[in-house]
């Protein structure tokens, strides 16, 4: 296949024009919806591996997989075949199936961190729900995020956030009463002090510190030497509660995630997207003597009609189990490596100055001339430049995500070749925004 996809997007300029009309935006997330890169999203055919190919027969190497769940890359064996057989056995029960504890375990096996855990149907849900199990094991109401952080669109979460809350530039979200976001106080990433103060200045009423412990929402920006440690140490101290957002980090940083990779054991953990393999799954879990607060166990009230159900549980068992193949985390982090590395040489040879950043299977290229490390840098980001960087490497064949304040992934399916053909379309992307 030719290195460039030279062909229309008629099929997707017209399929648009129907969705503007039938969906807010045309889209089902406002993430995918291109309006900081311009031009309109493409629709989707089908993925195939490490490929996307849109309704009028283009092929791009895919690096936003989903934004995440897609660690085998599209439509793996595996995971196709599970679902196969579990959707002739029915699709839900609203009771209890074995699938459950099956993908417990695998979790548990990944991230012993986690004693009990709760499987709901997003990330959303998991963050809404482990921050109402934080306040109600703690008694206090205040708790702490970072600018950039995106947990999902719960309402108190929705302050200062990242993903496409900072892509569209919203100031926050209208609707958001007030109240519901009086108690959320928000600090900068990588700023332990930000943290100390806040403690300081309310003893006693804070029930959680939620962080993403490699920041996947305003780009990819890792937690500086020792900052995970201070936020374990100062809650532990704060009798508050240290809640991991690993929805996004989790087997994306490390199998075990960025508590396994930096070595720092959170109160509760966040779970999504790669626990489902690309179906609706989300789950919170952690230490026993709060997870036994949840209903009906415990007072905490959380509840959904499709939580734990058998498609989603068979999709993320096939998905992890396959992570355990001897030798394929290395592969990938090797891989990773390999391609941001390469990016970034090629900014260099253009004379572009970017920022790379990658942990584990995740990375990021900022057009930045000056170091990343918390939201207020990134923002200092070309994000025009970014824009043309996108279109140029869209028109060689290669689909990032549509926005600089979001997160690159790799899958088991981007082999050398897919690396080489990206490296290419990035060497003639980088020259048109020189
Ligand atoms: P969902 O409700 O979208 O399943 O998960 C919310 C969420 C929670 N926590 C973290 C760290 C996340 O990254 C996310 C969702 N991530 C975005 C991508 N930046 C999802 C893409 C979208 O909103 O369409």
């Amino acid at each position: 296949m030719p290195d460039t996809t030279t062909s229309t997007i008629e099929t997707s300029i017209r399929l648009h024009e129907q969705a503007v009309d039938l969906l807010p935006g045309g889209v089902d997330s406002p993430a995918r919806a291109f309006k900081a890169v311009g031009g309109q999203p493409l629709f989707i055919e089908r993925g195939e591996g490490a490929y996307l190919v849109d309704v009028d027969g283009n092929r791009y190497v895919d690096y936003v997989l989903s934004f995440g769940p897609l660690i085998l890359g599209h439509a793996p064996a595996v995971v196709v075949e599970a679902l196969a057989e579990t959707a002739g056995k029915g699709t839900s029960f609203g009771a209890p199936s074995p699938l459950e504890l099956d993908l417990a375990r695998l979790v548990m096996d990944f991230m012993p961190g986690i004693e009990m855990i709760r499987f709901v149907n997003s990330g959303t849900e998991a963050t809404m729900s482990a921050l109402r199990l934080a306040r109600a094991f703690t008694g206090r109401d205040k708790i702490i995020k970072f600018k950039g952080n995106y947990h999902g669109h719960a309402d108190f979460l929705l302050v200062q956030a990242g993903s496409g809350v900072a892509t569209l530039g919203l100031p926050d979200s209208p609707g958001v009463p007030a109240a519901a976001a009086a108690d959320t106080l928000v600090a900068s990433f990588n700023d332990l002090e930000a943290v100390e103060q806040l403690f300081e200045t309310f003893p006693n009423d804070i029930a959680a510190v939620i962080i993403e412990p490699v920041a996947g929402n305003m780009g990819v920006v890792p937690p500086r030497e020792g900052y995970l440690e201070g936020l374990r140490a100062l809650t532990q101290s704060n009798g508050a509660l240290l809640l991991f957002d690993e929805v996004m980090t989790g087997f994306r940083v490390h199998p075990g995630g960025a508590q396994a990779r930096y070595g720092v054991t959170p109160d509760l953990t966040m779970l999504g997207k790669v626990i489902g393999g690309g179906l609706p799954v989300g789950a919170y879990g952690g230490r026993r003597d709060i997870m036994d607060f949840v209903a009906p166990a415990g007072p905490v009230y959380q509840a959904g009609t499709l939580s734990g159900n058998p498609l989603a549980m068979a999709a993320g068992i096939a998905t992890l189990t396959a992570l355990k193949q001897p030798g394929l985390w290395d592969r990938l982090e090797a891989a990773t490596a390999t391609l941001a590395e390469g990016i970034g040489e090629a900014a260099r040879d253009a004379g572009v100055p970017v920022q790379q950043t990658r942990v584990g299977t995740m990375f990021c290229t900022f057009f930045s001339d000056r170091p990343v490390y918390d939201w207020q840098t990134v923002a200092q980001s070309d994000t025009d430049r970014f824009a043309r960087f996108f279109r140029a490497l869209l028109a060689h064949g290669v689909y990032l995500p549509p926005s600089q304040y979001e997160a690159c992934f790799l899958s088991a399916a981007h082999d050398d070749e897919v690396l080489a053909r990206t490296l290419r379309a990035a060497e003639h992307a980088f020259a048109a925004v020189r």
